[in-house]
C-alpha cells in the first residue's frame, strides 16, 4: 500500500468508525487510483478523492408505523446523497435487518463509479431502511413503504435524486412508495425507476441487473476467445438479480447450478433450465418461500443449509467455468475465491455489490482469472433505470428490443472503457483498477470545471 492510501484510509477509520464495509469500498478504489493520483497530481491537489469520499449530504429519519394488528414499530430510514458532480443522485432502496449507515455508505460510494461507468448522466446515490420485509403482509409493506415515503418525499425528486430498488425492495414496494409520493407531491414524475409497466416503467428493467452481468461475462470471454455456451456456472442469490442471471445464461447455451438464499443453497447437476426457474420465480416472488421447498419438486438436487461454523461458503467449491454472486456484499471470502479458481472457475462476474472481500479479489486477480467487479458488472440495471428516466422525460416508451439493445451497448462500451484504463494505467486485463479508474476519470473532471463547491 502507498504512503498516500494508508494516510487516506488512517483518516477514514477515524472519522468513519463502526463502517468496515465503506472502509473496504473506500480502500480498493484508493488502490487503483493511486498511480492515477501520480499522473494527475492536479486532482491531489483538488482533493478530489478526499471530496468523493465524504457524502454531500447523509439523511437520516424515523419511520414509525402501525401494524395490521394495531402495534406500533419504529425502523430507521436513510438516504445517502453522495456525489452530484455528472446528474441527479441515483440509486437503490434496500430494505433489510442488516442495514447501517455504513452499509448505505459503501453502496453508495460504489454507485458514483459505476453510474458514471453507464454512460449516462447520474450522480451517486443509496437508501433504505433496516426493515425486514421477510414473512410480512402485503398490507404491512405498504404501511411501512408510505411511512417511509411520507419522509423520503421532501428529499428526493426527478431532477434531485432518483431511488430505485435493491435488496427487499421491488416492483411491489416501489408501486406503495410512489402512491404516495404521488399523492404528497401532486405530481406524476419519475422520481422513482423500476416502476410497473403501465405507470411509466421501462421494459427490460426488472430483467437489467442480471442480464447484464452476463453480458459482461460474455465481453470478457470474448476477449479469450470463448462463449457462455456449454458452460457451468455457479450462481447465489435467488432473488432479482440471480433470477434473470439464470434466465440470460440459459438463453446464451449455459448452465447453472446453484442458487441460494440466506439459509443455504441447492445444487442441481443437471442444470436450472426454464422450466426449474419459472418454478424458482413463483416460489420466490409469489409465494416469498425459501429456495430450499426447490427440492422437494426437483428431487436429484442437493439442499445444504448455511453452517455458521464454516469459513467457507460451499457453494463455491463445485467444479464449473464461471461464477456469479448474485445475492450480497463479502459472499466470497479468500478461502472461497481460492477453492472457485482450483475449481476450474476462470471468469467471475458480480451481480452483488462488493460481493468479494479484499482477500478474494486478490486471489482472483493473481490468479490472472476474468474477474468483474460489480461497479462494471452489475451496472446494467442502474443504466436501464436511466434509460427509463429518458423514457420518462421524453413521455415516450421505448420496446422491449430498443431497450435490451442499448443495455447491450451500454455494457460493451463499460467493458471496453474497463479494458482501455487498465492498459493504460499500466494493468492490462485488471477489471478492478480499469474500473475505478474509468469511474473515477469523468467524475473527477466534472468536480474539476464546477469548482470547490
Ligand atoms: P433481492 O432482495 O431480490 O434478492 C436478494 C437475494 O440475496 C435473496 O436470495 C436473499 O436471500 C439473498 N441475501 C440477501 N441478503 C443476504 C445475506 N445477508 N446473506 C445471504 N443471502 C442474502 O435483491 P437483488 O437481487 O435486487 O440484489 C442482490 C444483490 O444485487 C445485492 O448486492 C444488490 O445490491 C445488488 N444489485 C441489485 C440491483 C438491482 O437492480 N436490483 C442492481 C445492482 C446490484 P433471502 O431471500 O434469504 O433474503
Ligand atoms: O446497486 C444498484 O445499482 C441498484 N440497486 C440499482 C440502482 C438503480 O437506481 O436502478
Amino acid at each position: 500500500m502507498s504512503d498516500y492510501v494508508k494516510d487516506l484510509m488512517a483518516e477514514v477509520k477515524a472519522k468513519n468508525p463502526a463502517q468496515p464495509e465503506f472502509h473496504q469500498a473506500v480502500q480498493e478504489v484508493a488502490e487503483s487510483l493511486a498511480v492515477v493520483l501520480d499522473r494527475h497530481p492536479e486532482y491531489r491537489s483538488a482533493k478530489i478523492l478526499e471530496r468523493i469520499i465524504e457524502p454531500e449530504r447523509v439523511i437520516t429519519f424515523r419511520v414509525p408505523w402501525v401494524d395490521d394488528q394495531g402495534e406500533i414499530h419504529i425502523n430507521r430510514g436513510y438516504r445517502i446523497e453522495m456525489n452530484s458532480a455528472i446528474g441527479p443522485y441515483k440509486g437503490g432502496l434496500r430494505f433489510h435487518p442488516s442495514v447501517t449507515l455504513g452499509i448505505l455508505k459503501f453502496l453508495a460510494f460504489e454507485q458514483v463509479f459505476k453510474n458514471s461507468l453507464t454512460t449516462l448522466p447520474m450522480g451517486g446515490g443509496k437508501g433504505g431502511s433496516d426493515f425486514d420485509p421477510k414473512g410480512k403482509s402485503d398490507l404491512k409493506i405498504m404501511r411501512f413503504c408510505q411511512a417511509f415515503m411520507s419522509e423520503l418525499f421532501r428529499h428526493i425528486g426527478p431532477d434531485t435524486d432518483v431511488p430505485a430498488g435493491d435488496i427487499g425492495v421491488g416492483g411491489r414496494e416501489i408501486g406503495y412508495m410512489f402512491g404516495m409520493y404521488k399523492k404528497l407531491r401532486n405530481e406524476f414524475t419519475g422520481v422513482l425507476t423500476g416502476k410497473g409497466l403501465n405507470w411509466g416503467g421501462s421494459l427490460i428493467r426488472p430483467e437489467a441487473t442480471g442480464y447484464g452481468a452476463v453480458y459482461f461475462a460474455s465481453e470478457m470471454l470474448s476477449t479469450r476467445g470463448k462463449t457462455l455456451e456449454g458452460k457451468t456456472c455457479l450462481v447465489s442469490g435467488s432473488g432479482n438479480v440471480a433470477q434473470y442471471t439464470v434466465e440470460k445464461i440459459n438463453q446464451l447455451g449455459g448452465k447453472v447450478v446453484t442458487l441460494s438464499d440466506s439459509n443455504g443453497y441447492i445444487y442441481d447437476e443437471k442444470g436450472i433450465n426454464a422450466e426449474k426457474l419459472a418454478f424458482v420465480m413463483e416460489l420466490k416472488n409469489v409465494r416469498r418461500a425459501r429456495i430450499q421447498d426447490y427440492i422437494d419438486k426437483y428431487k436429484e438436487a442437493v439442499y445444504t443449509p448455511v453452517d455458521p461454523k464454516n469459513d467457507f461458503n460451499p457453494l463455491w467449491n463445485h467444479k464449473a467455468d464461471c461464477a456469479f454472486p448474485s445475492a450480497t456484499q463479502n459472499e466470497v471470502n479468500g478461502k472461497d475465491a481460492a477453492n472457485l479458481v482450483r475449481n476450474g472457475v476462470y471468469c467471475v462476474s458480480e451481480g452483488a455489490n462488493m460481493p468479494t472481500n479484499l482477500d478474494g479479489v486478490k486471489v482472483f486477480l493473481d490468479g490472472k482469472i476474468l474477474y468483474g467487479p460489480g461497479k462494471a458488472a452489475n451496472a446494467g440495471g442502474v443504466a436501464t433505470s436511466g434509460l427509463e428516466m429518458s423514457q420518462n422525460s421524453m413521455r415516450l416508451p421505448w420496446t422491449r428490443e430498443e431497450v435490451d439493445n442499448r443495455l447491450r451497448m451500454i455494457m460493451k462500451s463499460i467493458h471496453a472503457n474497463c479494458v482501455e484504463k487498465a492498459e493504460r494505467f499500466g494493468t492490462p486485463g485488471n477489471y478492478v483498477n480499469g474500473a475505478n479508474i474509468g469511474g473515477f476519470l469523468k467524475v473527477a473532471d466534472a468536480m474539476m470545471d464546477q469548482g470547490v463547491v
